[in-house]
């Protein structure tokens, strides 16, 4: 029945009959989409399926979610599951143990992923996670329509709406199949562009309100008092941000708790953000990544600013 799938995957399917969705801390779009869209997979499939989720997922997110369940904290009975670990980048960014499950299943396209797993499987020319499950599950039987919107919509957010320099022909196509299969381009672009809440408005007036240019580098700030957590994902913030001209690199640093800082790292794809982010135990893409700095903010983006000014003397 399922001959697209590789058949060690195919096999951990057909073996268990409970799943476990997980994914990094502070999941963004393509992270929700695909744990989402691979939920809907699993459930139409008849098997019991819950969302890890430390944090409950935004009221936006709703829709897409209807029929999947969440669990809030890790299960008292991890043996009874496969765990299913997706777009996670690597391990320390998953928030959840990883022993005692059933099985493992991990997806991803972040080439720093190291997690270990019964299937792990990694795509770094894949756009997102999304991609890829869209390429590995499209040729199945039975994919609900919602599923298609999910994974959809998780390509939509990791290319910012097919504009970032990973959108390839291939992605181009798998969305394309999606569509056919029931996904609503212009909804889900809604749902993704058009969707501000109140904390996001008052975060990007605060960031711009700080904002400095310094030496190429566009640095903004969100302090301890804003409240913003490790929960928040400040991609719809760094998007709108992207489309302006001239710095090559923003940075958004997110004080979490005093002095912890959540950077996020921006460019045009000219410079690999990813290198910088990698020199302080980050991680992620050229043209998008992030790293956590302790210290004063002066402190801290003077050290930043430090390793741009390396990476741009070499390149
Ligand atoms: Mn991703």
């Amino acid at each position: 029945m399922r001959a697209i799938l590789p058949t060690p995957l195919a096999q951990i399917i057909d073996q268990s009959s409970s799943f476990l969705l997980a994914t990094h801390e502070g999941p963004d779009g393509d992270a929700i989409g695909s744990m989402l869209g691979l939920g809907h997979i699993f459930r139409s499939w008849g098997k019991e399926v819950f969302i890890y989720s430390p944090h409950p997922l935004e009221a936006k997110y709703d829709a897409l979610a209807a029929g999947l369940p969440s669990l809030h904290a890790p299960p008292a009975n991890p043996a009874s599951f496969t765990l299913v670990i997706l777009d996670a980048g690597g391990r320390e960014r998953v928030p959840l143990s990883l022993e005692g499950y059933n099985r493992m299943i991990s997806i991803d396209h972040h080439p720093s992923n190291d997690l270990p797993g019964d299937f792990s499987w990694c795509e770094p020319k894949a756009s997102s996670t999304g991609e890829i499950l869209a390429s590995l599950f499209l040729d199945e039987p039975i994919i609900p329509q919602q599923a298609c919107a999910c994974l959809y919509y998780a390509i939509l957010a990791d290319t910012n709406g097919f504009q970032f320099p990973n959108t390839g022909a291939r992605t181009l196509e798998l969305a394309a199949r999606l569509v056919s299969e029931g996904a609503h381009p212009d909804q889900l672009a809604n749902l993704f562009f058009n969707r501000w809440s109140e904390r996001d408005i008052h975060y990007f007036a605060l960031a711009m309100s700080s904002l400095e240019f310094l030496e190429g580098v566009a640095c903004a700030r969100l302090p301890v008092e804003s409240g913003v957590g490790d929960e928040y994902d400040s991609d719809i913030l760094m998007n709108e941000w992207r489309r302006w001209p001239d710095p090559i690199v923003y940075a958004l640093f997110k004080e979490t708790e005093p002095e912890h800082f959540k950077v996020s790292l921006r460019s045009h794809g000219t410079v690999d953000v990813s290198q910088v982010a990698r020199l302080f135990q980050g991680g992620g893409h050229a043209a998008a990544s992030g790293c956590r700095l302790e210290g004063d903010y002066r402190q801290v983006q003077q050290r930043l600013l430090e390793a741009f000014r390396e990476l741009l003397k070499d390149a």
